[in-house]
This record gives C-alpha cells, sequence and structure tokens, in this order.
C-alpha cells in the first residue's frame, strides 16, 4: 500500500522507459503500455503492471503520462480512445500550436490536459538535473521526475520554452564550432580551445539579465559598446574565416542581421536592440537569395 499517486506510463522510448523507472523508483503504483510490447519487460520486472491494451493504461492511474516520438504518433494512438475523466500529461516534444491544439482535442474529449516538455536527457530523469516543463492545469506529485516547473495555463508554454532552449544551445554550440574551425587552422586543436570557449559563454551569459532589461524597457543606450562597433569585430570575424579558408555563413548571417539594425538607425544602440530584427520575419529578399543558391 502507498499513497503516492498511481500513474500510466504510454511510450517506453528511451525517454519513457526512464519516466517510468522513476515513478516505480519513488513508490508510485506504475502502470506501463508500449506498442512494442517487449519494451515493457525490464520495468515489470522491476514491479511495473503491464497494461494489455491503451485504453486499459488509459484508465488504471489517476495521472497518465505520454511519452512518443511525435504529435501526430500521440493521435494515431490515442484518436479512437475513451479519454474521459482522464488526466494526460503529453510529454511528447513539438511546437506550441500542436500543444495547443493537442489540449483542445483532449478538453473536448472529457480529459484534462497538461502539455510538457523534457529538457534533459533519459539518464538525468529522476535527479534534480532534470528539467521538465509543464504548461495547462497545474499538477502535483510529479517530484520523483525531477525538476518539475510549471509556467502558467497557456498549454503551448511548454513548447515554446523548449524551442527557445534549443535555439540557445544550437546557438553557443555553432558559436563554438566556428571558433574552433578557426583555431584548427592555426594548428590548436579543440580541446585546447574548449576551456577558453566554455569562459566566453559563460561571461556572455552574466550579460543577460541586464541586456534582457533594456528588451524590456524599450530602451538600449550604449553602455558597453555600440552595434556600430559590434558590427566592425563581425566583419573582423569573417575576414578572418574567409582567409583561413573556413565557413563564413554563421557570422555573415548575423552580420546581415546587425547592417540592417544599423541602416534603420539603431548602430548608436546596444546590442540587444536586434530583437527588433529577430521580432519579425525573414526579409523576402534574403529568403530569395537562399532559394536561387
Ligand atoms: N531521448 C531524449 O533524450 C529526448 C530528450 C528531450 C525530449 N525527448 C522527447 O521525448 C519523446 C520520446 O523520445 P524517446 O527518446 O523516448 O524516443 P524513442 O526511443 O524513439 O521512442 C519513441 C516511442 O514512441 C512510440 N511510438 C511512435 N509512434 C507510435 C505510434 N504511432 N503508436 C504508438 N506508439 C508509437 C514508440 O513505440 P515502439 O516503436 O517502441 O513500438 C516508442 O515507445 C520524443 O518526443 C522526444 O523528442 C527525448
Amino acid at each position: 500500500m502507498t499513497d503516492k499517486l498511481p500513474v500510466s506510463v504510454i511510450g517506453l522510448g528511451l525517454m519513457g522507459q526512464a519516466l517510468a523507472g522513476a515513478f516505480l523508483k519513488a513508490g508510485h503504483p506504475t502502470t506501463v503500455w508500449n506498442r512494442t510490447a517487449s519494451k515493457a519487460d525490464r520495468l515489470v520486472a522491476e514491479g511495473a503492471q503491464p497494461a494489455p491494451t491503451v485504453d486499459d493504461a488509459l484508465t488504471a492511474g489517476s495521472l497518465t503520462i505520454v511519452c512518443l516520438t511525435d504529435y501526430q504518433a500521440v493521435h494515431e494512438l490515442l484518436d479512437a480512445s475513451e479519454l474521459k475523466g482522464t488526466t494526460l500529461l503529453n510529454l511528447t516534444s513539438g511546437n506550441s500550436a500542436q500543444a495547443r491544439e493537442a489540449a483542445r482535442w483532449a478538453e473536448q474529449r472529457g480529459a484534462r490536459y497538461v502539455d510538457g516538455a523534457i529538457m534533459a536527457i533519459p539518464s538525468t530523469i529522476g535527479t534534480p538535473e532534470a528539467v521538465i516543463l509543464l504548461s495547462g492545469p497545474h499538477l502535483q506529485d510529479l517530484d520523483a521526475l525531477g525538476t518539475v516547473t510549471h509556467l502558467g495555463t497557456d498549454p503551448g508554454l511548454a513548447s515554446l520554452y523548449d524551442v527557445a532552449g534549443l535555439a540557445m544551445m544550437w546557438s553557443v554550440l555553432n558559436a563554438w564550432l566556428q571558433g574552433t574551425a578557426l583555431l584548427r587552422t592555426a594548428g590548436v586543436d579543440a580541446a585546447t580551445y574548449a576551456p577558453f570557449a566554455r569562459q566566453m559563454a559563460a561571461g556572455v551569459a552574466e550579460w543577460l539579465p541586464g541586456y534582457a532589461q533594456q528588451i524590456d524597457d524599450g530602451s538600449f543606450p550604449a553602455e558597453v559598446s555600440a552595434l556600430e562597433t559590434d558590427a566592425r569585430a563581425m566583419a573582423h570575424l569573417i575576414e578572418e574565416s574567409e582567409a583561413s579558408g573556413v565557413n563564413a555563413e554563421l557570422p555573415k548571417l548575423f552580420k546581415a542581421m546587425a547592417d540592417r539594425a544599423i541602416a534603420a538607425g539603431h548602430g548608436a544602440e546596444q546590442y540587444p536592440v536586434l530583437i527588433e530584427e529577430f521580432a519579425k520575419p525573414q526579409p523576402t529578399t534574403t529568403r530569395r537569395d537562399e532559394r536561387s543558391a
């Protein structure tokens, strides 16, 4: 007997197995279902209840966690199921429109729907390192999974934070790769540059609260450096890359954005003024160039 919330986990891929394993370890009565039934074997050996059908899984727990490849798979699997009275937590990755549409779809069928994004890898699930973001109605009793944060009632918010996090991750990695490629032309290996790059990334991260305040205030006084100064440094990066035979697409992309902001009269302001370029669609001329490239 336990007072822990009974849960069902539908979808036992790498992530679903980690989620179900964490619930089991924390003492939640855990029911599992997967299309390929053999993926439940290890969890069942550890104490999970196997559900014979997906509909059995939906009725077994007070909370059903769904973690499939994508939203299309969620609809393929659950469109024909009775959802009335269930509470669904969908931890499948997608975009905010898919999340909001799934919330409408579930609510029309009488389910309580929470959308979530997992910003973690399977091995960290069940530890504080695993960041899990939720949006929609508030859910309790998910501490077994990691650091769970409720963002608000808009079901699209978790997916929006997820893609914003991905933008950060790939931008930092791409910037590091650009520098690594440049330094390798002078015989500096990636491992030698990595500690310096890490220090740079951490230093830049320190600027974020102040820059965020400028964006929220809509005022961009050049306290550290003007955008025109930054644009000249971007030109050095492009020149250096081209001279060394290194790909210059990435610096050219952000220099083009800075040049547009300067042409619009923002050259004497500070870097976050570029939010105005990020906040609007890509100009049609650039899109045409891309198509003809
Ligand atoms: N793994 C990770 O590190 C990332 C971290 C960030 C968030 N993601 C998202 O989590 C979702 C699941 O990812 P996964 O790593 O568990 O993925 P797979 O191991 O490939 O498992 C996919 C499961 O989905 C089942 N499935 C797919 N299509 C259907 C369908 N039409 N009907 C029923 N089930 C379906 C699949 O079943 P099977 O192939 O084993 O029978 C797996 O259970 C994902 O959104 C990530 O972006 C993980």
